[in-house]
């Protein structure tokens, strides 16, 4: 684009996980080109097309600009004041009539992307109270965040490959050229791969689908769904039986070997290829590779994580690591180490209480709690099932469960009998038309950004903070201060309450807990002179201020003078490099015993679950329904842009040649995809780069519900491949929905 330049802007892209530093060229209001930040310390001049979109985001005209609240039946525009004043109206008789429980909460996926939601989301929860908190992550990660917790004794221990100096690099289930990387923030995967190979290292692909990752990897394998836990245990059955299981540093660290040495010793590499259909000697070789290699991580994702057997999977992701010695070294599988907001920096180093789960059981299914929240595909039947504690209002924040949980149409119809539902979004669409009041959230170029989870996966330690880009239009409040204004609501301070008092109270009870923790920077320092030192800033901003310099690279409010600060970091508008990952363990652990517990028993009981499943039922049969990813699009809610939008059609079935003729489909041709929970028709599309057995839809599509205001979107709307996802099936111990893998009848359609 050409033009007057009037200034410069950086900015970390708070689309996805990858996080890359954004260099955003301004004439006056207008936002002129979007590039990669070549300066920025971790992300080096990354960006996929999803960056540069956020120009259109910014003035997309269906983008909303002021909260809506339902009149009679239809969606109108009002002002602010209006919005609070009906929250406090038709919410809290409800809260007082039916108790706390009968409001939910539906947490999406950007309130990872932006700080002021995820910490003042927090705010709203604990005043809110209520058994009824669901989020993306159990269509999502909750199974590896689960494994992490039992091993590590935290929820967020996750160990990610160390690629710039590993020499073989297993990936199970993941794409990163499509999306970017997930719980492994690793800016420009397709470069470092590449490096990888060019110093003779090797990457291997398990996937039912030769993705474009696939294509650049040394080797690719095709993988049945739902079977990774198979192929993962033949491989520790074979470093067993090869004398392979080699610990180094970490011996002193390990518990339970032999458990999981008994475990793997039933599953032969012969048994396990019945099941996965990946031959015994190429699982023999893997096993070899990965111990042979030196230094080696395996690395598994949404493929691994949304199955039938999503927590054993991950478990054993970290076992294989562990196993070869490959967990917490260089090379290998490494905690990162983060400069705030990460918990397992915090408290005592080297132990902990561990992780309890199940605390509170899902009250129609029984299902259980786990770091708090219940499985999202519960929450359809929580609010049509009448009785004490019944769902009867539901707040949704950033969220589009209609297009991202399983069996959408019931939920769907679910969220049309609410009595009250609440939406902070930026969008009216295929969830939110259901909103009786919407807030707006602001354009991302309005608003500061620190990425408070994702250096908590990073490839490389580093620490980056983005002022707004753009002056926040000064008639509408960012939305820390909507979440504010909304628990000054619940806890009865009326629909105006003082956000300043209950933003200092936010703060305070933060500073009170650091200066009573013994193992804190600020043990026994004056809560008072905490408070002042961060005097003149607000919000999100002091929050993080207080987390950074108590975090460790911190000051410790003037004892370091060298250590971080938030004004230091806005003196590095491209971050600050914290340098390669180190070792952790032990201080990473927060387990009771101090070690890593490497055969919890849950996940042992679990894994029995593995051996019976090599039955008929997984092998021959159906086809199975695996989803995927592609670069221009980002879940539910980026199809709406033009840059985004059009080209080949996306939202199409892939299927093998081979079954296609046996079906009797040809390419474009509409096919009916049909599972217990529901049946789609959608283009077909032949590729021999799936599996034979399994078919492919991208989710996130379905923009064809009436009320949604999408007018790009509506116009190429794809299908809801939810529809087919089944509500009833989850992996157990997380449960996280069944997305990979679903049993489905294909056959043609005539429309
Ligand atoms: N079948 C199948 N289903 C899946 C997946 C799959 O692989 N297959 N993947 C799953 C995964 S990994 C995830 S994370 C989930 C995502 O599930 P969700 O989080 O429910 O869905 P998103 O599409 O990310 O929707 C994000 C919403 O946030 C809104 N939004 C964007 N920015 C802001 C903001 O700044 N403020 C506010 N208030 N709102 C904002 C958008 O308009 C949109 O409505 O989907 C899951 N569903
Ligand atoms: N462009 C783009 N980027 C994104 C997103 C997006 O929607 N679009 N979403 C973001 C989000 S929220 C997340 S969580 C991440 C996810 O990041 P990834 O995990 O990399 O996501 P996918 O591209 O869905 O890759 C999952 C792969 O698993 C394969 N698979 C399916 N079932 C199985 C199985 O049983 N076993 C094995 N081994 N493989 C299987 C699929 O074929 C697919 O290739 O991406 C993030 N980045
Ligand atoms: S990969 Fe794309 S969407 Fe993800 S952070 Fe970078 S520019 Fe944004
Ligand atoms: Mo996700």
């Amino acid at each position: 684009m050409s033009g007057r330049i009037t200034s410069t802007k950086y900015r970390i892209c708070p689309l996805c996980e990858t996080t890359c530093g954004l260099e955003i060229a301004i004439d006056g209001e207008r936002i002129g080109s979007i590039r990669g930040d070549r300066a920025d310390v971790f992300s080096g001049g990354f960006v996929c097309p999803k960056g540069a979109a956020l120009a259109q985001l910014h003035v997309d005209p269906d983008r909303l600009r002021l909260p809506l609240v339902r009149q009679d039946g239809v969606l109108k525009p009002a002002s602010w004041d209006e919005a609070f004043a009906e929250v406090e109206r038709r919410l809290l008789p409800i809260i007082a009539e039916h108790g706390k429980d009968a409001v939910a909460v539906y947490l999406g996926n950007p309130n990872v992307h932006n700080f002021g939601l995820s910490l003042y989301g927090q705010a709203l929860l604990r005043s809110l109270r209520t058994s009824n908190i669901y989020s993306a992550s159990t269509v999502d990660q909750m199974p590896k965040q689960l494994a992490a917790g039992l091993m590590f004794g935290n929820f967020l221990s996750i160990a990610v490959p160390d690629i710039d100096r590993t020499d073989f690099l297993l990936i199970l289930g993941a794409n990163p050229f499509e999306s970017n990387g997930s719980l492994w923030t690793v800016p420009d995967f397709p470069g470092r791969l590449r490096a990888l190979r060019q110093r003779g290292g090797r990457c291997v692909v398990v996937d039912p689908r030769r993705t474009r990752t696939a294509d650049a990897a040394d080797e690719h394998l095709f993988i049945r769904p739902g079977t990774d836990a198979h192929l993962l245990l033949a491989i520790v059955n074979v470093l067993f039986a090869e004398g392979r299981v080699d610990l180094g540093r970490l011996d002193a660290y390990v518990s339970g070997i032999e458990v999981v040495g008994d475990l793997a010793r039933e599953l032969t590499p012969e048994a396990a290829a019945r099941a996965c259909g990946i031959p015994a000697e190429s699982i023999i070789r893997l096993a070899r590779q990965l111990s042979d290699a030196g230094r080696a991580a395996v690395y598994g994702r949404i493929g691994t994580c949304t199955q039938e057997f999503g927590t054993v999977a991950s478990w054993l992701v970290d076992v294989c690591n562990v196993l070869t010695g490959n967990l917490d070294r260089e090379g290998g599988a490494m905690f990162p180490k983060a400069a705030a907001f990460q918990s397992n920096s915090y408290g005592a180093a080297g132990v902990g209480r561990g992780v309890r789960i199940g605390r509170r059981r899902s009250r129609v299914r029984g299902a259980g709690e786990v770091m708090g929240e219940l499985p999202v595909a519960c929450l359809a039947e929580e609010i049509e099932t009448p009785g004490e504690g019944q769902v009867r209002a539901l707040i949704t924040i950033a969220g589009n469960p209609v297009l991202s949980t399983p069996n959408a149409e019931r939920l769907d119809a679910a969220l049309a009998r609410l009595e009250l539902m609440i939406s902070l979004d930026v969008y009216v669409n295929e969830t939110t038309r259901h909103a009786d009041i919407i807030f707006p959230g602001l354009s991302p170029l309005y608003i500061q950004h620190f990425d408070a989870a994702f250096p908590q996966f990073g490839f490389r330690n580093a620490v980056r903070y983005s002022p707004p880009v753009l002056p926040a239009p000064t008639n509408r409040p960012s939305e820390w201060e909507t979440l504010l204004q909304l628990t000054g609501i619940v806890t009865g301070q009326g629909a105006r309450p003082d956000i300043e008092a209950l933003d200092d109270f936010v703060v305070t009870s933060q500073i009170q807990r650091a200066i009573g923790d013994e193992h804190s920077s600020i043990y026994e320092r004056d809560a008072g002179d905490i408070f002042s030192a961060l005097d003149g800033r607000r919000g999100p901003d002091r929050l993080l201020d207080l987390a950074l310099r108590t975090g460790p690279w911190g000051d410790a409010f003037g004892v370091r003078s060298e250590g971080l600060t938030l004004a230091k970091l806005e003196a590095h508008p491209h971050g600050i490099d914290l340098g390669p990952l180190q070792a952790r363990i032990p201080e990473v652990l927060r387990t009771p015993t101090g070690r890593i517990e490497l055969a919890p028993e849950v996940l042992v009981a679990d894994a029995r679950r593995v051996r019976d499943a090599i039955s008929a039922s997984h092998i021959g049969g159906e086809l199975r329904l695996v989803g995927r990813r592609h670069l221009r699009s980002n879940n539910s809610w980026m199809h709406n842009l033009p840059l985004l939008a059009g080209g080949r059609a996306r939202c199409t079935l892939q299927i093998h040649p081979t079954d296609a003729t046996r079906l009797g489909l040809v390419e474009a041709c509409l096919a009916r995809v049909t599972s217990r929970a529901g049946s789609v028709e959608l283009p077909v599309e032949l590729t021999d780069a799936i599996m034979p057995g399994v078919v492919s839809i991208p989710h996130g599509w379905g923009h064809d519900r009436p009320g949604a205001q999408l007018s790009l979107a509506e116009r190429d709307p794809g299908v809801n491949s939810n529809v087919l996802a089944d509500e009833l099936a989850l992996d157990p111990l997380s449960g996280n929905a069944v997305l990979n893998g679903i049993p489905v009848r294909v056959e043609p359609f005539a429309a």
